[in-house]
């Protein structure tokens, strides 16, 4: 009996020796531990043993089990790497990675920065949380006054608020520079609203701001129709229409034909032949008044854009909600 369990161990390590793939270790398995394997014959062997005997050789027979499956499984584990190895083809093609995008709000806004950025506009960036000085006070809105509920501010406490529009950049920016000023404030301005196709609780404005000695509505108004012919085209009109806000005066909102019918008319523009972009006007004397700056010396201009607009409209997009979605069906139709 003695005999046999060593005979049995030597004759595994050596069959173990042998092995070259997972069909030879599993055969290896069944021959040894299998139901009637060496080691559970073994164990039908114990009953013809001397039963003084007994004990010690069962303890042997476990002891032999115990090295078997040890082996066993370890050459598993390292047969298994190997198949795994074995697997790869190295003759298919590699996987493409998936290449991101800019999104459309930022390929819009690039384009916006390049054109002022050629007329000499450097950009300026401030917080998206403000204060109420900064998007109001400073700008010429009077304390309790019809015009702050224009804005539909979402405040977080009673002098801290979410910016309505990026002019707080460029009141900061007067506050830190002496004029001349030549900036855009491009970035994410907040409202409450409820969203819909044409409304989102967040959006995204380019505001500009041009301060200096003798700067002149007329100024203002060719900058403005050649940003349209620049981003629309050369046969692309402006119509400035008359209109109020506290931190210009005179103010005005402007209007780009509309890009789908050239004027004539149709259901984009409601058959008016124009499309709203957005207000601009020369810069309130007590804005300067608020930042330190002289009024009887100091002119300015100051215009805004909404840039989810104007991507709707270059893009042919109907529902600013797809912009907030990230959707990758919608984005990745952008280059
Ligand atoms: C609009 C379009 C506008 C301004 C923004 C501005 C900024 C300063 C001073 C004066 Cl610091 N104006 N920005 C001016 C006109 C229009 O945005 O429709 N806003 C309600």
């Amino acid at each position: 009996m003695e005999n046999s369990i060593d005979s049995i161990k030597n004759n595994f390590l050596d069959e173990l020796n042998s092995v070259r793939n997972a069909q030879d270790l599993e055969s290896l398995r069944i021959k040894h531990l299998g139901r009637k394997g060496t080691i559970q014959e073994l164990y039908s062997k114990l009953k013809d043993a001397d039963p003084a005997d007994r004990p010690g050789l069962g303890k042997e027979i476990n002891a032999l089990r115990t090295i078997i499956e040890a082996e066993l499984n370890e050459a598993k584990s390292r047969y298994a790497v190997r198949k795994s190895r074995q697997k790869v083809d190295l003759t298919l093609p590699g996987r493409t990675p998936s290449v991101g995008r800019k999104h459309p709000l930022t390929l819009v806004q690039e384009e916006i920065k390049k054109y002022f950025s050629r007329l000499g506009f450097s950009v300026a960036d401030g917080p998206d949380v403000e204060t109420d000085f900064f998007n109001f006070a400073a700008l010429n809105f009077p304390e309790n006054h019809p015009a702050r509920a224009m804005q539909d501010t979402l405040f977080i406490t009673e002098n801290i608020l979410l910016r309505t529009h990026t002019s707080p950049v460029q009141i900061r920016t007067m506050m830190e520079q002496k004029p001349p000023v030549r900036i855009i404030a491009p970035g994410r301005v907040y409202r409450r609203d409820t969203p819909d196709a044409s409304h989102s609780p967040f959006f995204h404005q380019i505001e500009g701001l041009f301060v200096d000695k003798r700067v002149s509505f007329g100024h203002l108004r060719a900058v403005i129709q050649e940003f349209a012919r620049y981003m629309f085209g050369a046969d692309i009109h402006v119509r400035f229409r008359p209109s109020f806000f506290p931190f210009t005066e005179p103010s005005m909102e402007y209007d780009f034909n509309c890009i789908f019918c050239r004027g004539k008319g149709c259901k984009v523009c409601k058959y008016t032949g124009w499309i709203e972009i957005s207000g601009a006007g020369m810069v309130h004397p007590n804005v300067f008044r608020a930042v330190g700056y002289d009024p009887d010396v100091i002119t300015g201009y100051a215009f805004g854009m909404g840039v989810d607009r104007i991507a709707m409209l270059k893009y042919n997009i109907d529902d600013i909600r797809l912009f907030f979605e990230n959707d990758m069906r919608f984005l990745s139709q952008f280059n």
